[in-house]
């Protein structure tokens, strides 16, 4: 395990590797506790680089021989790489080492999952195969020949000779090492093809174990609309004869992009409509949609250094959005993205964890898999399209395929290619990328004389090392609408530069009603205490979706906050004019789903913070509750009518339409238990021929605390099926009450099919606790301690799963001081534990300080 060693890497440091690798030469000869690898690898100097040692990574690996130019060397080894001295023209390295991947739990290099051998390189991965200059400005051609036992034996690029015994595949496209993959096992595929926009045929395969066949349809599909897409929307074409994507189980992210050789979380690719709920189904056409588009924007042009990462992951982010965009509903999608935005990136933009979307410096670079350099890199990207417009976005893309194809690339070259293209100087842009904190945007407005003046003003709060922050150019779209409700300017982008800046309207002949930031056009606080009136106006009027939905969720916000700090009544008027939109069947079903939703209890607690009020998780449970029970028996009388409208007759099929139909009916379901304790529900789950309805049935019947019966019956017909089976962990925690979350999750961590070293088990089960607000948050602190014994014990098993799982303590000074005591002592606790991994001790030193 890597041990905790306090050494930051900075951006500012970065030198070039001192040489070039022209090629790479890999065997392997599989065994669980003892596989070999030998390497064969042409290094050629870099007249171009500095002047160093020849340095090799390399972790946990046995070394058992190393030449160079076939004469016996014996380099310095160290636990971070390798030393050797090495002529000054080009040269062949070789080596042999030992690894060990059955007892690999960390799931990064080779491992293994349920007796199948698979690797996971990205970020610092492959130095823990051999050794070898595992940046990823290193780039080369790799062949690689594999020996063992196992029917199926993968790796990147397009096959060669195999036999008895050994296959061999050749990757012609130069690449960093974290796109090098392998796997092996007693895998079955389902096959396909794809012919190019070229006319060249490529086999697509998708890899399972024995038994899971019937749920690769969803995602071959998928894979043939993100190829189709990638051509016609971005001009990209497949440049393999194959294209494989593996299914593993135990997997610590979504998926991953390695050259031709996907491999994928299992719960990221496999789906069937029994197992797998509509939310499962986007998921896997978003994740096989992002990866598929890595190949361009990650493998063909790669990061200089891991800095970098958003360059390649903002970028792909913002692509598998447009993606789902086209193929399901745009306004659906941008709402959702932003729920997921405010939900994740907000806080750790807010809070201890807060770096820039481009980090100057780490410890750990898998700790910067983040929130921020995914989702904000995206709406970077989004604001970026947004200023240069759709032609010119287009033309810069071109210009960055064709100029940087084969190159490893910072954020300046990507800058670079829309100042060249648009004539435009992105100097202060940039600043989206070396700024961190998220803006707070104030409003004024003012009317005279047929002119009406909106003047902002924009305001970073400091975070961790910055506390002096300059403004950042802010695209604000902005429409206008008359007293009547039609729209008298349409949708306009202001282009804000200053700190405050004003923007003029003229000829109007009434004061309009604005609707600003349409579309979250930039990823900021709109800090604007408009009235109930006005915003009730835009929730019934606004042609923009997004702001419709954002009036909307203003208004549930406002009438929480008086409930739990005045002790208000729900807002009465305000259900009534939302029951008109939920009425209303010329709207999009899914639409609807999302407006009868409200804040999550954490962005509340996040509301009450920023006002300064305390929040108390308890109050927010309540308040909560109270609205939706005021909710089901203010509508009680539309909830029927939504059922039949959201009932569908058809065979089952995950399209949005469906999927949109089905996320009412779950709206409705959950209302409609709050009246009948659970009998229409109940209904449901029995006669549930997928999982989504399935599912939602038993979360009500949860929650209405009617749930034993129901779980048995459930456990019993999924207990062989581990992806139904971690909803099954997750859904009991997450529907219950605050008293007994905690309990029920440590109940569950005794349960015979908990596996720590499974991360989606872990996840869905302490994970769900640590998702329950007023659960975790419970006063005498038992979900705080119940989490830090789980993070000790996983972090011996696996640092990167469980560093990941530290940040849920983030938002933790939000909290009142005896609940802020409890968590900091939990937090020391994890810190003095000796031998603790350098990604969990990074992450709790930045939230202790
Ligand atoms: N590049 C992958 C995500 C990924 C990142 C790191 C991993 O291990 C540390 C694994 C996967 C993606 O963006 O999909
Ligand atoms: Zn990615």
């Amino acid at each position: 395990m890597k041990e905790a060693t306090p050494q930051t890497i900075y951006l500012k440091d970065y030198t070039p590797f001192g040489w070039q690798v022209d090629s790479v030469h890999l065997t392997f000869k599989l065994a669980p506790e003892a596989t070999r690898v030998t390497s064969r690898i042409r290094f050629t100097p870099d007249p171009a680089a500095p002047a160093q040692d020849f340095f090799l990574h390399g972790e946990e690996l046995t070394l058992i021989r190393a030449a160079v130019d076939g004469v016996a060397v014996t380099p310095e080894v160290t636990p971070e790489g390798l030393r050797c001295a090495v002529p000054n023209g080009p040269f062949l390295w070789e080596a042999e080492v030992e690894i060990a991947p059955a007892s690999n739990t960390a799931l990064e290099g080779l491992y293994m999952s349920n007796g199948m051998y698979c690797t996971q390189c990205e970020a610092e991965g492959f130095r823990k195969i051999t050794y070898y200059p595992d940046r990823p400005d290193v780039m080369s051609v790799f062949t690689v020949r594999i020996e063992g036992a196992e029917p199926v034996k993968l790796s990147n690029g397009n096959p060669g000779a195999s036999g008895d015994g050994f296959a061999e595949w050749h990757d012609p496209w130069p690449k960093p090492a974290y796109l090098f993959a392998l796997v092996a096992g007693d895998l079955v595929n389902h096959p396909d093809s794809f012919t190019t926009m070229s006319g060249r045929q490529v086999e697509l395969n998708i890899w399972v174990r024995p038994g899971d066949e019937g749920k690769c349809a969803w995602g071959m599909e998928s894979l043939k609309k993100s190829m189709t897409w990638d051509e016609e929307v971005y001009g990209r074409e497949y440049d393999l004869d194959i294209f494989n994507i593996v299914a593993v189980d135990d997997f610590n992210m979504g998926a991953m992009e390695n050259k031709g050789l996907n491999v994928f979380n299992s719960s990221a690719v496999l789906a069937s409509p029994e197992t797998s709920t509509d939310a499962n189904f986007e998921r896997i056409e978003a994740i096989i949609a992002h990866e598929y588009f890595h190949n361009w924007t990650g493998n063909r042009i790669t990061c200089r250094d891991w800095f970098q990462l958003c360059l390649k992951e903002g970028l792909t982010v913002f692509r598998d959005s447009q993606f789902t965009s086209d193929m399901r509903s745009a306004e659906v999608k941008r709402i959702s993205d932003v729920i997921d935005l405010r939900a994740r990136q907000f806080p750790e933009d807010q809070g201890p964890l807060s770096h820039p979307v481009r980090p100057e410096s780490f410890q750990e670079i898998n700790n910067f898999y983040t929130a921020t350099v995914y989702e904000k890199g995206a709406e970077v990207i989004g604001m970026l399209k947004r200023l240069v417009g759709d032609e010119a976005y287009a033309k810069a893309l071109d210009l960055y395929f064709a100029r940087h194809d084969g190159q490893a690339c910072t954020i300046e070259d990507w800058l670079r290619v829309f100042e060249d293209t648009t004539g435009r100087d992105l100097s202060q842009f940039k600043r989206w990328y070396s700024q961190s904190g998220t803006p707070h945007l104030k409003v004024a407005e003012s009317y005279a004389d047929g002119s009406y003046t909106l003047t902002f003003t924009q305001h970073t709060p400091p975070t961790p090392g910055q506390s002096d922050k300059a403004p950042q150019v802010l695209p604000i779209a902005v429409g206008l609408l008359n007293p009547n409700g039609d729209e008298v300017v349409p949708t306009t982008v202001l282009e804000m530069t200053e700190a405050e800046q004003s923007f003029t309207f003229e000829g109007l002949a009434a004061k309009p009603v604005p609707s600003i930031l349409r579309g979250f056009s930039a990823p900021v606080v709109l800090d604007r205490s408009s009235s109930p009136e006005e915003r009730a106006f835009l929730l019934a009027h606004d042609t923009d979706a997004f702001n419709r939905w954002e009036a909307n969720r203003d208004l549930a916000r406002e009438g929480l906050v008086a409930m739990i700090t005045e002790g208000a009544a729900p807002d009465e008027a305000w259900l009534d004019g939302l029951q008109k939109v939920i009425a209303d069947e010329a709207l999009d079903p899914a639409f609807r789903a999302l407006m009868m939703g409200g804040p999550s209890q954490s962005e509340l607690a996040q509301v009450l913070h920023g006002r300064g009020i305390t929040p108390d998780p308890e109050a927010i449970w309540t308040a909560s509750e109270t609205l939706r029970d005021a909710k089901a028996r203010r509508w009680a009388g539309l909830l029927p009518r939504l059922a039949d409208e959201a009932a569908v007759t058809a065979p089952f099929s995950p399209d949005a339409e469906q999927a949109g139909k089905r996320a009412l009916g779950g709206a409705v379901l959950s209302l409609q238990t709050r009246i009948d304790g659970g009998a229409a529900a109940e209904a449901q789950f029995k006669a549930a021929d997928n999982m989504t309805l399935q599912l939602t049935a038993l979360s009500c019947l949860v929650s209405a605390g009617r749930d034993e019966a129901a779980l048995g019956v459930f456990e019993r017909q999924w207990s062989g099926d581990r992806l139904v089976m971690d909803k099954w962990f997750a859904l009991q925690i997450a529907a219950t009450t605050p008293d007994k979350a905690v309990e029920r999750a440590e109940a569950l961590t005794r349960h015979p099919a908990f596996d720590m070293k499974n991360p989606n088990r872990f996840r869905a089960t302490l994970g769900g606790l640590a998702m329950h607000h007023a659960g975790f948050h419970r006063r005498d602190g038992a979900g705080y301690r119940l989490l830090a014994d789980w993070l000790i014990r996983l972090d011996a098993v696996n640092p990167q799963t469980t560093a990941r799982m530290c940040t849920v303590f983030q938002t933790w000074k939000r909290y009142d001081p005896d609940r802020q005591a409890l968590i900091r002592a939990e937090l020391e606790r994890i810190a003095a534990r000796p031998g603790l991994s350098r990604d969990v001790t990074e992450m709790v030193t930045r939230m202790l300080s």
